[in-house]
């Protein structure tokens, strides 16, 4: 009778370790799968840093020649349906695992075989591409968020503060803490910036002008002039310019743009949207005109609406509720000739935070808070047609955003034309708020 033996892992770079196993593995019986895990599957369980695509890490295992047949791992739960199905009847991986897989000893016999010492992807990666070292220029309310994530994510490690820009006063053991701008410099590769829109323009430049790439909470900038000459500048020196808008880069909003631009509700005629937050102590919030409902939110909001809808809006028309110059609430209402959008954003004031996107065969709901997407449903007239959607994030969402980030430093795959466009459009978008009709908030 012919053994089966199965083992299963990502084999991003494949290395010798690997190798090592899976010879070790083919020894174990007569016949050898190997399950390669699918990208969206790693993405699933943490794993964000692979480098190399399903497909060629597939074709790195063909090439050893030591798999007899090779299946893409796509779900947790599968590996039991596989023992079943290809009536296996070794399952095995390297000891880091010892333990975790005990529960598939109903199904067959488990080997943990001794991992190979010295070698790992991560290794490799971090070879090639060093870790970024961050420090905080200015501290905020995500900040600490910002921190957490980090933990999580391998190629990038917070290091620094600048002491004198603290002043959230957010306090971190962790960090070290420097009062010299030259020394906090020149202790790390990249900033990130938690700060009042109005600072950005100067902090940005200066970061640039030290060698180390920014990535900055949205506004980048007041106006045209100042983001086309430090756009440029970053380029110039090789930087990357980043601005730190999560909700962007997670997973469910990423699919659900894919699907729209596949047609799934015909053509989209409005989109309406909403964001808001009442924070835990109002009374102390800084309240000055860069903090307000607008500045807080309006990159959050328009990424979708100039995703779907494109950059030519004919008209746009704003109110703004206000008191002492700090906006509570800001609605918009966007024309871009063959469909509208209608957004409200606000601070200090709650409201359903909804998108409803309508379209000419159907339209998509998500719930609220929809900046924290993670499903998203697609009706139809008839509700039995409904499609629903569930795509998870893991932590808070930034290290998505990290990740992108590390990419575009890296030079894999990003473009960061698109941000700077953006950017752009967002600067036009708020030079309408500047003639936004001002309300009294009471
Ligand atoms: N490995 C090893 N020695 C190393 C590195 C890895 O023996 N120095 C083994 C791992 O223990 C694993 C296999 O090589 O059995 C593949 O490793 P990874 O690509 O890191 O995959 P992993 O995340 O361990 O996936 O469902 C997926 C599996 O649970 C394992």
């Amino acid at each position: 009778m012919m053994k089966k033996v199965i083992t299963y892992g990502t084999y991003d770079l494949l290395h010798h370790g690997h190798i090592a196993l899976l010879e070790r593995a083919k020894k174990l019986g007569d016949y050898l799968i190997v399950g390669v895990t699918a990208d969206a599957f790693d993405k699933r369980r943490g794993k964000l840093n692979v480098k190399q695509p399903l497909a060629e890490r597939i074709e790195a295992i063909r090439k050893t020649g030591l798999a007899d047949e090779i299946i893409i791992e796509e779900y947790v739960g599968q590996k039991i349906i596989d023992i079943q199905s290809y009536d296996i009847d070794v399952f095995t991986v390297g000891s880091d695992w010892v333990g975790k897989f005990d529960y598939l000893k109903e199904y067959c016999e488990v080997v943990y075989l001794p991992r190979t010492e010295g070698i790992s992807s991560t290794k490799i990666r971090t070879e090639q591409n060093p870790i970024l070292k961050v420090g905080f220029l200015g501290t905020g309310r995500t900040t600490d968020r910002f921190y957490k994530e980090s933990t999580t994510v391998g190629s990038l490690s917070v290091k620094s503060v600048y002491a004198q820009e603290n002043t959230y006063g957010y306090n971190n053991d962790e960090l070290e803490y420097y009062s010299n701008k030259k020394e906090f410099f020149d202790s790390i590769d990249a900033v990130y910036i938690d700060s009042s829109a109005d600072k950005h323009y100067s902090m940005i430049k200066e970061s640039l002008e030290n060698d180390c790439h920014v990535l900055c909470n949205p506004p980048l900038f007041l106006n045209r002039k100042e983001a086309i000459e430090l756009y440029d500048y970053a380029y110039k020196k090789g930087l990357i310019l980043f601005e730190a808008e999560k909700t962007r880069y997670f997973p469910a909003l990423t699919h659900l743009l894919l699907q729209l631009k596949s047609g799934i509700i015909g053509e989209v005629k409005d989109i309406d949207i909403s964001c808001s937050q009442i924070l835990n102590n109002m009374d102390n919030v800084v309240k000055n005109k860069y903090e307000g409902s607008f500045y807080d939110w309006s990159s959050t909001m328009l990424f979708p609406i100039i995703s779907i809808l494109g950059k030519n809006i004919d008209e746009c028309k704003m109110y703004s509720f206000e008191k002492n110059n700090f906006s509570y609430l800001t609605k918009g209402i966007l024309d871009f000739g063959k469909a509208t959008a209608t957004f409200k954003a606000g601070i200090g004031i709650k409201t359903e935070g909804h998108l409803v996107i309508t379209g000419t065969k159907g339209y998509v709901y998500v719930p609220s808070p929809w900046w924290k997407i993670d499903y998203f449903e697609v009706r139809y007239e008839d509700l039995r047609d409904t499609k629903k959607y569930f795509y998870e994030y893991k932590g808070n969402g930034f290290r998505y955003l990290m990740l992108e980030f590390i990419k575009l430093i890296n030079n894999i795959n990003v473009n960061n034309a698109n941000n700077k466009e953006y950017c752009m459009l967002f600067l036009d978008i708020m030079e309408k708020y500047s003639q936004a009709k001002v309300s009294l908030y009471e």
